[in-house]
């Protein structure tokens, strides 16, 4: 799967994305990843991307020209009629599990990154598919969210993560919250492992992991805890 990212800051996207899990998977050929520095399209002599916003009130806006030349660069060279566009943005829809599992069935996915207080209107309606937000606080720009997202979805392409079922049974794939772990040593700070862990019943053991894992969501996470028992008594 093929991520592009337009943006201001292609180093930041660089040194996230090339690191880590992300970056063996990307030498794996499993993912690859584009910054496209918005700056290097700009028609300004003076490689100026932003200006005053019309109608007045503070801060700079994002021109339409070079981010509208940027994304135009990157779908003449994929060869493909049309990229899904996300514009991460704090006016979108909140990112879910669901929609990265939606968009990890895309061959190739465009991340337009917003900064200054924003993008020129008219380029937006012409280009984004999806408006996506990561959640209701303030940050700096679009970047970190933008990495958020494509770690979401990038683990979830076949062949990134080693242990494949490692994927599927955790938080939220089942709508619960995981069970508690132990490891060695048997008593740590005087706390002992749950002896059901040592009992070698594997019924049992499930018995209690999927108890734990209802009593933890009921009392952290209610929201999750009244969807799911919803959903069973249908
Ligand atoms: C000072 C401008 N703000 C007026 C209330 C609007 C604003 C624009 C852009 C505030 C923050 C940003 C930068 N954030 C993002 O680009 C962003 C974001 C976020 O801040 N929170 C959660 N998800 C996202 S996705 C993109």
């Amino acid at each position: 799967m093929k991520f592009h990212i337009l943006t201001l800051f292609p180093d930041m996207v660089d040194t996230c994305l090339h690191a880590s899990i992300l970056g063996r998977a990307e030498k794996g050929g499993h993912l690859s990843f584009h910054s496209v520095n918005i700056r290097d399209y700009t028609a300004d002599k003076h490689k100026k991307v932003d200006d005053y916003t019309y109608g007045g009130g503070a801060g700079m806006l994002m021109q339409a020209q070079p981010v509208y030349d940027a994304w135009l660069a990157v779908h003449r060279g994929a060869g493909r009629e049309k990229i899904r566009t996300v514009y991460v943005t704090p006016q979108g829809r909140t990112f879910t599990q669901e929609l990265a599992r939606e968009l990890a069935g895309e061959e190739e996915l465009i991340f337009l990154c917003g900064h200054y207080e924003g993008i020129d209107e008219r380029v937006l309606e012409e280009v984004v598919t999806d408006s996506v937000s990561i959640g209701d606080y303030v940050l700096t720009g679009g970047e970190l969210p933008a990495m958020v997202m494509i770690d979401a979805i990038a683990r979830l392409v076949p062949g990134v993560l080693h242990n494949g079922s490692s994927a599927k049974t955790e938080s939220f794939e089942n709508g619960l919250l995981e069970y508690p772990q132990y490891s060695r040593p048997f008593v740590w700070h005087g706390k002992e492992v749950p002896p059901v862990l040592l009992s070698g019943n594997h019924r049992l053991i499930e018995e209690w992991r999927c108890q734990q894992s209802l009593l933890r969501t009921k009392e952290r996470r209610p929201d999750l805890y009244e969807a799911y028992t919803k959903e069973k008594q249908e």
